[in-house]
């Protein structure tokens, strides 16, 4: 896998990024510059362990595209590379999305997660809706498989070949392809697969087969019928979209078990949802359930790492999937690390500061466009409370404010000096103020770590 080798410029990135992650704390009234945490790629791979995190490619600009970059060393598209993404009219492809995040992911030293080639959801309308012969159904998928594959070669480092493919007892999910081909269907994929790109790791990949269960047997069970049968399959994806506080017991045992079987087993799409809203006693379940999934895998060799499905929780499937239910993920909406990323953090090896008692301010760019963007400076206090309020940075690469909203500011040179409005110098504990700002940039736009003060 690509993750060990980082470039001088990788590193660069990777510290830049990471210091706006964390932002600048301060306690009990005095300013502490926080040194940025390692990046969770470099604790990762130093641990031999890919780091994932879905994408949406529209978004990897930014804050977004900084932490993205930075902090993972695999990426997985998080529709991009599905069936209705890449030809949603018959015989017309679109892959403008799929190559901007393997693109994307080249640039900045990552492996890609390719996901997902044989489903029964997100197949485009001519697809699910028509009617075919198995035969054609059979040709259907080989030439998909060939195209899409093919097109990456060299490029995706492995494929979630086939999606899903039982029900919650054990039993195959009635689907397009089970009910057109026989269960079949799977061991052909995974063959058109490894013949279009031999190189590429070839998975199959399904949800609530964490623990030891029905269904996680009859997953199983079809990997070693396929060895057997000498098909070939790499490993076995377990999604692991969980449910606060119901980390399966039996999570690393199953890991082992298809360990033992003689494939490699990723965790390809953790998050863990709460009921909203969110307090503290949940996000430190939270933590402690996303270092039980961590530890599981840094527990068994074969288990190659983690992918989280979505970084922050403003690019999560959650909240519209399950109303009511949220904040997921081990970033926040606004970009701050949660007590799930330092988690994470300490599973891997690596320290953190917990920002208790503390006011932090977070900057992250919004939106960004060839020669301006939008940026905001967001103060959160937890055990910490503010009266009146100052914050700085030093812009790395030429950029000028060029306008301001909800702070004073003046820059001097690359310096910015902000302080409060007359109406939001008041930082409760428990609250936050957010301040923005428009500016220009040309060549980068590196995030500045703020001092808050
Ligand atoms: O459903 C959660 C995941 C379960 N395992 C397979 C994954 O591929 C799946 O990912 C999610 C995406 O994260 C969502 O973003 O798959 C969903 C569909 O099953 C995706 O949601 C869809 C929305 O439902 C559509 O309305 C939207 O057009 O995303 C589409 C693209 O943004």
């Amino acid at each position: 896998m690509r993750s060990s080798r980082t470039s001088p410029r990788v590193r660069l990135a990777a510290l830049l990024a990471g210091a706006v992650t964390v932002g600048a704390l301060v306690t009990a009234g005095t300013t502490t510059a926080h040194a940025a945490d390692t990046p969770l790629r470099d604790l990762a791979a130093a641990r031999g362990k890919a780091m994932g995190t879905a994408v949406t490619g529209s978004k990897l600009t930014g804050t977004y595209g900084d932490i993205a970059g930075a902090q993972f060393n695999w990426l997985t598209p998080g529709n991009a590379m599905k069936w209705e993404s890449v030809e949603p009219t018959r015989g017309s492809h679109n892959w403008a999305e799929a190559d901007q995040i393997v693109a994307f992911a080249e640039a900045h030293d990552q492996d890609v997660r390719g996901h997902t080639l044989v489903w029964h959801s997100q197949n485009p309308g001519w697809l699910a809706n028509g009617s075919w012969t198995p035969a054609q159904l059979s040709t259907l998928m080989n030439d998909h498989i060939a195209l899409e594959v093919g097109r990456y070669k060299g490029r995706v480092a492995a494929w979630d070949v086939v999606n899903e493919p039982f029900n919650e007892d054990g039993t195959y999910r009635q689907t397009l392809w089970y009910n057109g081909l026989g269960s079949g269907y799977i061991a052909q994929a995974l063959t058109a697969a490894r013949a279009a790109d031999p190189a590429a790791k070839l998975y199959i990949n399904d949800y609530n087969v964490e623990g030891v269960n029905a269904k996680s047997t009859a997953l199983y069970n079809l990997v070693k019928s396929l060895k057997e049968q000498g098909v070939p399959i790499d490993g076995v994806g377990l999604q692991a979209h969980l449910i606060l506080g119901q980390v399966p017991a039996t999570l690393q045992q199953n890991i082992q078990r298809f360990a033992d079987l003689g494939v490699d087993v990723a965790i390809t799409e953790l998050d863990i949802r709460m009921n909203l809203p969110a307090d503290s006693a949940k996000l430190a379940q939270q933590a402690a359930d996303y270092k039980a999934v961590m530890n599981a895998c840094l527990a068994v060799t074969r288990c190659t790492g983690v992918t989280v499905w979505g970084f922050t929780d403003s690019d999560s499937w959650i909240p519209s999937t399950f109303p009511g239910q949220g904040a997921a993920t081990p970033y926040d909406d606004n970009y701050a690390p949660k007590p799930a990323y330092r988690a994470i953090v300490e599973a891997l090896g690596g320290t953190s500061t917990p920002p208790t008692g503390a006011c932090t301010a977070v900057y992250s760019v919004t939106s960004q466009w060839n020669t301006g963007f939008t940026g905001q400076v967001k103060i959160s206090c937890a055990g910490a409370a503010l009266s009146g309020w100052k914050a700085g940075w030093t812009f790395g690469a030429g950029q000028k404010l060029t306008s301001v909203w909800n702070a004073n500011c003046t820059q001097t040179g690359a310096t910015v000096s902000c302080a409060n409005a007359s109406y939001n110098g008041t930082v409760p504990d428990g609250g936050s103020v957010t301040f923005g700002f428009n500016g220009s940039w040309s060549g980068s736009n590196p995030v500045p770590s703020v001092t808050l003060g």
